[in-house]
């Protein structure tokens, strides 16, 4: 197990351990070790190969023989058993924001609630608010949290979804009766969250492919198993559709399948303007599908004779379309990709002969990437290893911007510290290690009032800076837009960071006017960033198309905390392309000399 895994399973363990009422010293031997370990710069493996783990302060004698098992295991059976020995419930309430150990403990003690259900019948009947240490607030706040639970609970990150179906697609694809296999729906079309994976495959021999499809072993349990369609449910709750079709039929499928709705509507719409219907199955003539019992409702007004007529003229075949190129071609359209289709004027705005479209964002364009953390606030790679792997994706820069000092959770840096890692970053750029130059930056908190937490002149000598919210996150819409707008004004401010603070699934964003931030962000100059870590993606999709219009620029930024979160960067370039935002406005596409002369004008 690597050390960002075994940082994670101490940190459980603490938190386990609160729930259970341990002694304090106890819980903090575990969630100072975790502390410990995550900051610490040498490699894991070397440092117990040389039997040194127990030398290093913070690290008790308790830990170091856990620490050592899980790195050569995986497993611990203390953490097994300790798990094991807390009701399921008790675990899954540790799910809703703003309950830790300790909450969840004080819970069920007064209270006996060991379910989700338990609990949420304890808010309603107003129990945990006569609580002490709890109030009506907080218990509101809880019952906000179980509701958006099993609202969320039927979705899945985008992100997560995708590692489920890459192999799903691949096995399809290697099956010898395959034809052609793609994934569909929501996936495909690169939201940010996803209800079930579609999956579309062109064969004449369906059978042996469902066969596979349900017998796969990560299979939970088969919920159809046809000829055209078959379903399973996968363990993490996330499901699956498989439909085969003759190859005749898998670019209307595949258009049909991959959706969305609105899209589909429209389009139906455009192929009807044209006198053809537009289905799963194909296009056809308008008067051939007014014989089919299906389309009853256009048919209301017309009597019998009439239709007789119809059937009789029995209009040609529709065309034989291969693609879904050429079938957006046969509707005069350009091709419009999949992340595209939402239903929100793509059709119109498609056309052919009509206004340019900006070309979408592909990931070999980007040349580096900001906002990424390292060990010196909550982040697991040093700038030495997070310059590496920026170099081996290929990238030219690296923005580090770690937190500042009042996010303390986060061991966010003070004046002093920034300045010093400035030093670190100058030194190492200046080294000739790396291909990589790295621009040095900050992730300032905002707070509450609007101003920053660093001094003018700290922030004055950065490359750049980030400023992010992390804290009163309930203040009213009306002052979360002026202290956020404040911090836009401010001569230092180069980005805003993850713009509505939400967590997908988990956390609902915080209320704010978007459209006046932008207004403010294109009026000061300041980027407004994609965060691209898979949980955030915010600033949505849904407002860059009009935002990029307007002026706005974009930064791509993973907000990665480990070598391994650079990656992200692919899931905020989906939104970038979801977006539609030029290139032009994206800072990413730009060199290393362009990114610093960028930071120059504007600060
Ligand atoms: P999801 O799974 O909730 O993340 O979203 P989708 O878009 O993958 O939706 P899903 O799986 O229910 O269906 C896949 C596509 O099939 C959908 O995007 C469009 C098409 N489709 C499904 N039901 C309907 C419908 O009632 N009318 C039309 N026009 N299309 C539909
Ligand atoms: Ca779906
Ligand atoms: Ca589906
Ligand atoms: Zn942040």
């Amino acid at each position: 197990m690597n050390k960002a895994d075994i940082v994670d399973v101490l940190e459980d363990i603490a938190v386990l351990l609160e729930l259970k009422g341990e002694n304090p010293f106890k819980i903090r031997a575990y969630s100072g070790g975790a502390r410990v370990l995550e900051t610490m710069e040498d490699d894991l493996g070397e440092v117990i190969a040389e039997g040194r783990l127990g030398s290093i302060k913070g690290i008790g004698s308790a830990l170091v023989d856990k620490i050592e098992t899980l790195h050569a295991t995986g497993e611990l059976e203390y953490y097994t058993k300790l798990r094991a020995s807390i009701a399921p419930g008790l675990i899954e309430m540790l799910d809703i924001p703003g309950l830790g150990g300790k909450k969840v403990k004080k819970l069920h003690d007064a209270l006996g609630v060991e379910s989700i259900d338990a609990l949420k019948a304890a808010c309603e009947a107003g129990e945990v608010s006569a609580l002490k240490g709890f109030g009506k607030k907080s218990e509101e706040k809880i019952l906000t949290g179980i509701a958006n639970r099993a609202a969320y609970a039927k979705r899945h990150l985008w992100w997560d979804a995708r590692t489920v179906a890459e192999p799903i697609l691949a096995g399809l694809r290697d099956l010898p009766q395959v034809e052609q296999a793609e994934a569909a729906g929501s996936l495909r079309r690169l939201k940010e969250t996803v209800g079930d994976l579609d999956f579309i495959v062109a064969s004449s021999e369906p059978q042996p492919v469902m066969d596979w499809f349900v017998g796969q072993d990560s299979v939970q349990e088969v919920t159809a198993h046809g000829a055209t369609k078959s379903s399973v449910r996968f363990e993490s709750g996330l499901q699956a559709d498989l439909r085969v079709v003759p190859m005749a039929q898998f670019a209307f499928a595949l258009h049909h399948f991959t959706g969305s709705k609105e899209h589909n509507v429209a389009m139906r719409q455009r192929a009807l303007a044209h006198d053809y219907s537009l289905s799963e199955w194909g296009l056809s003539r308008k008067s051939e599908v007014r014989d089919q019992k299906s389309e009853v409702r256009d048919q209301k007004s017309e009597d019998r004779e009439q239709r007789a007529e119809d059937r009789e003229r029995k209009a040609e075949e529709g065309p034989q379309l291969q693609s879904e190129q050429e079938l957006f071609e046969f509707l005069g359209l350009q091709m419009i990709a999949p992340e595209l289709r939402e239903g929100m004027g793509e059709v119109e705005r498609y056309e052919l002969g009509g206004d340019s479209v900006p070309s979408l964002l592909e990931l070999s364009q980007l040349r580096g990437v900001f906002h990424n953390h390292t060990t010196a606030s909550d982040g697991r790679g040093t700038i030495e290893e997070m310059a590496e792997a920026a170099e081996a994706l290929g990238f030219d820069y690296l923005g580090l911007a770690d937190h500042s000092k009042a996010s303390y959770q986060a061991n966010g840096l003070s004046d002093a510290r920034v300045l010093k890692q400035l030093e670190q970053i100058r030194a190492f750029n200046e080294s000739g290690e790396s291909k990589v130059h790295v621009f040095s930056g900050i992730e300032c908190d905002i707070l509450p009032d609007g101003s920053l937490d660093l001094e003018d002149r700290t922030l004055a000598a950065l490359d750049y800076t980030v400023m992010s919210v992390h804290s009163s996150f309930s203040q009213s819409e009306a002052e979360m837009t002026a202290r956020v707008i404040r911090a836009i004004e401010h001569p230092a401010t180069v980005m805003l960071g993850h713009p509505t603070g939400r967590i997908l699934l988990r956390r609902e964003p915080y209320k704010i006017d978007l459209q006046k931030v932008i207004d403010a962000a294109i009026a000061n100059k300041v980027i407004i960033e994609i965060n691209a870590n898979p949980k955030r993606l915010d600033m949505d999709w849904r407002l860059w198309r009009r935002a990029a219009e307007k002026g706005l620029m974009c930064a791509i930024n993973p907000d990665a905390h480990s070598t391994e979160g650079l990656a992200y960067y692919a899931a905020g370039v989906n939104i970038a392309r979801k977006g539609g935002i030029p290139t032009e406005q994206i800072l990413n596409c730009r060199d290393c000399a362009g990114v610093a002369q960028w930071f120059a004008e504007r600060r």
